[in-house]
């Protein structure tokens, strides 16, 4: 295998490391004003506040609303003047809502509140935090994509809004509207030439004896942690479990948690830390595999914006285990409704998905049965829509890389979820079958071989193609003349 098959190959070594602009905005922070409504339940403005503090914004402020959607603002009007007074009076910068809003509700809302005040919804704020660290080719051209996709409906409005009635302009005929239609295509011309490189290497990946593992799940889940304590140590820095993976503008970032200061845990509790697929080696129950570690997902984005994260996708639909990392440590709500987002982002598989329960050192064992509860309430409630993932779903491992438990488990779960065939071949000892036999040893298949007189025995155990491949090539060279 070359090189060219390391650790941080799937990121453009020649863009360089990123600004670190946005740190310096952490400093003087935004100050905003943070927005939700929730038709069932109160809203719950946690995770939209730590998703604001990652993306640099100070929240000074709170307006929540229990009712159903208003076209206008979303809001009700008289919740949305509350919101207005609010940000005039906290003198805030941005409305961070939480939710997606229809470029009209976006226009209203800016209309209403003071002027100069952003209007900043949940897509949005992720294209935010998505723009502070995109660090390779693929993840800009994602970046991109999305944030277009996002651009887009909102241009159309604005044009729509601002056409005179004598003009009638139609925004379909707008020149700028027209300039991202073809920006939108010529990025997702290049994010498929990027896809078909990528299911190239993969193929040739296969080829090499390799399994495909992926990791996928919520951000923040522990994907990179379990990533890291996976993957095989190798002494050559560019290979493996090094911090090379890191987005440079995000090293001086990492949260400060003493006990987390060093090796697999020292990564930052934020949002979106990983934005770059990464695939290092790790052997795992005796298979050499290849473990790709994924952009999180997020809830309440629109289908298009996941859609533009495609590499993620790809690389778990494609692979040929896929772990779903769920972080136990949640509470039940906050795991059902990430889950849910996170299967619904994946849809269907071509192989099996081992759920891994995460962060289990944080929860005792009632907290674990809740969790796990939880993961069986979101996968039996699956509608067919969703069913193609359901149905590869295994049964989830509880694991904690903090405290080193159930990483055997997982290990045992994950090679009975692997496609393995095995095969015994007796053939003729000589310089061809020895090199059939190096051939298989070079792609691990060889579970064992045993000498008699002028015949070996030879035990294959692994990816059903390459097992079959070895068998073809010791019976071709083994057999007597
Ligand atoms: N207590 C505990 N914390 C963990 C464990 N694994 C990960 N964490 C913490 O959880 C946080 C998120 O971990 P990451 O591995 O960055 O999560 P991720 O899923 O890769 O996140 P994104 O790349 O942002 O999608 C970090 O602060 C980790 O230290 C664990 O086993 N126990
Ligand atoms: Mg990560």
């Amino acid at each position: 295998m070359s090189r060219d098959d390391d650790a941080t190959n799937e990121r453009d070594e020649s863009s360089g490391p990123s600004t670190t602009e946005t740190d310096a905005a952490h400093s003087d922070a935004t100050r905003a004003i943070v927005a939700a409504r929730s038709e069932d339940d109160p809203p719950d403005t946690t995770e939209i506040r730590e998703l604001a503090a990652a993306a640099g914004y100070a929240v000074v402020g709170e307006v929540t609303q229990r009712r159903r959607e208003d076209p206008t603002y979303d809001l009700g009007r008289g919740k949305a003047e509350e919101l207005m007074r609010l940000a005039a009076d906290a003198d805030a910068e941005a409305v961070i809502y939480d939710g997606s809003l229809s470029p009209g509700q976006t226009f209203s809302l800016g209309d209403l509140l003071p002027t100069g005040t952003a209007v900043v919804d949940r897509p949005r704020l992720a294209l935010e935090l998505f723009a502070d660290a995109a660090d390779s080719r693929a993840a800009d051209r994602q970046l991109e994509l999305a944030r277009l996709r996002y651009e887009l409906p909102r241009l159309r409005e604005a044009v729509a809004r601002d056409a005179s009635e004598d003009v009638r302009l139609r925004p379909e005929g707008d020149s700028r509207v027209l300039d991202v239609e073809k920006r939108i295509e010529s990025a997702e011309r290049a994010l498929d030439e990027i896809a078909d490189d990528r299911a190239a290497r993969r193929a040739e990946r296969r080829d090499a004896g390799f399994d495909l593992i992926a990791l996928a799940g919520y951000t923040n889940a522990g994907k990179s942690t379990l990533a890291r304590r996976l993957a095989d140590e190798v002494d050559d820095p560019d290979f493996g479990a090094g911090a090379s993976d890191r987005p440079a503008a995000r090293a001086d970032t990492a949260a400060g948690d003493p006990a987390d200061d060093a090796g697999a845990l020292a990564v930052a509790d934020r949002p979106f830390e990983t934005l770059s697929t990464t695939t290092r080696r790790a052997t795992v129950a005796g298979r050499r595999t290849l473990l790709t570690d994924t952009v999180g997902f997020l809830d309440g984005l629109p289908h298009e914006a996941v859609r533009s994260f495609r590499a993620t996708i790809d690389a778990v639909r494609a692979a040929d285990c896929a772990l779903l990392v769920v972080d136990a440590s949640d509470d039940p709500a906050a795991l059902r409704r990430k889950l849910s987002a996170s299967l619904s982002a994946i849809e269907a598989t071509d192989g099996p998905v081992v759920p891994v329960l995460s962060k289990v050192d944080e929860v005792d064992a009632d907290g674990l049965a809740s969790a796990v509860e939880a993961y069986e309430t979101v996968v039996a409630e699956l509608g067919p829509r969703d069913a193609p993932v359901a149905d590869a779903l295994r049964s989830p491992v509880p694991v904690s890389v903090r405290d080193e438990s159930g990483l055997g488990d997982l290990a045992d779960a994950v090679a009975d979820a692997l496609p393995t065939a095995t095969a015994t071949v007796e053939v003729q000892n000589g310089g061809d079958a020895q090199a059939a036999l190096s051939w298989a040893y070079d792609r691990a298949v060889v579970a064992g071989v045993e000498y008699g007189g002028e015949t070996m025995a030879v035990d294959l155990a692994g990816r059903p193609d390459v097992v079959a491949e070895a068998e073809r090539r010791l019976r071709g060279a083994g057999s007597p003349p």
